[in-house]
């Protein structure tokens, strides 16, 4: 997996997203993941133009945004038309098979109805990503499942078998699920992708758990995509900057780790 480009790999999954996940990252250059951990819709938009160009994933948390509204989805899935992106809904769902499909689905958000990607803990075992496959029935774009095989944070229970049995789901899981969280390169399959949240490139820590690791040990340690929050929202001299400079480092590392096994 580790040795090839994203170009050939968006030819070896079996998911159309992860082909159009893949492809775009080629084209655009850039395996950045941005997580706007942002409370205000104004807020969240204007960051989601000005890094649109520069981002594979827009990732957001849309259960902490204070002054949601219906005007808000459609104007973020336009940004994501217009720079190319993909929406991820970082929802962590968790629970039994119909509690996570009507989460899904139903509610306030509707996040089946505009969220590209989302994220699942393996917990509740492979019915989960069935159930929620099966919620699926009149959307109509393609949608993917990262699942959450081993946490950033220090303590983390994502450990031993639960880790291993995890990337084994996602290995035999449906279409559906597209790759899975981690730290650490866990699997060879070309097809999955490796999504590593925990980059920063001043900090080591948050105070509150999150380990942070920089961008050039991600990528070696097997991320495709890594996730950047605080580090570009939270950046001193201007979010546009550190995108710039996080997109670069990102990138960089990938072309050498594809040079390195060529
Ligand atoms: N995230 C982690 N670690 C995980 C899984 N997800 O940090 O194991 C998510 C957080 C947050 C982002 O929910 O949205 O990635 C990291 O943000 P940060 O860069 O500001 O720490």
């Amino acid at each position: 997996r580790l040795k090839l480009p994203y170009s050939k790999r968006a030819k070896l999954t079996t998911n159309p997203l992860a082909s159009k996940l893949l492809e775009l990252m080629e084209l655009k250059q850039t395996n950045l993941c941005l997580a706007a951990d942002l409370t205000k819709i104004n807020v969240i938009l204007e960051l989601a133009n000005v890094a649109g160009p520069y981002i594979a994933v827009l990732k957001i948390h849309v259960d902490i945004i204070e002054d949601f509204n219906e005007n808000f989805i459609p104007r973020l899935k336009e940004l994501a038309k217009q720079h190319k992106f993909l929406l991820m809904e970082d929802r962590k769902f968790s629970d039994i098979g119909n509690t996570v499909s009507l989460q899904y689905r139903h509610g306030f958000y509707k996040i089946a109805e505009w969220a590209d990607l989302i994220t699942v803990h393996p917990v509740s075992g492979a019915s989960v990503v069935d159930a929620l496959k099966k919620s699926l029935d009149n959307i109509t774009e393609p949608r993917g499942i990262f699942l959450v095989a081993e946490m950033s944070c220090e303590g983390a229970l994502t450990t031993g078998d639960y880790l291993k049995n995890a990337v084994l789901m996602a290995e035999e899981a449906s279409d559906l699920v597209v790759g899975f969280v981690c730290q650490s390169n866990l699997s060879a399959q070309p097809g999955l992708l490796q999504l590593t949240p925990g980059v920063n490139l001043t900090k080591s820590v948050d105070g509150l758990g999150q380990q942070y690791n920089d961008p050039k040990s991600v990528i070696n340690a097997g991320a495709d995509l890594a996730v950047v929050g605080r580090g570009i929202t939270e950046a001193r001299n201007g979010y546009l900057k550190a995108i710039l400079e996080y997109k670069k480092e990102l990138w960089n590392a990938y072309e050498e780790r594809i040079k390195a096994s060529n």
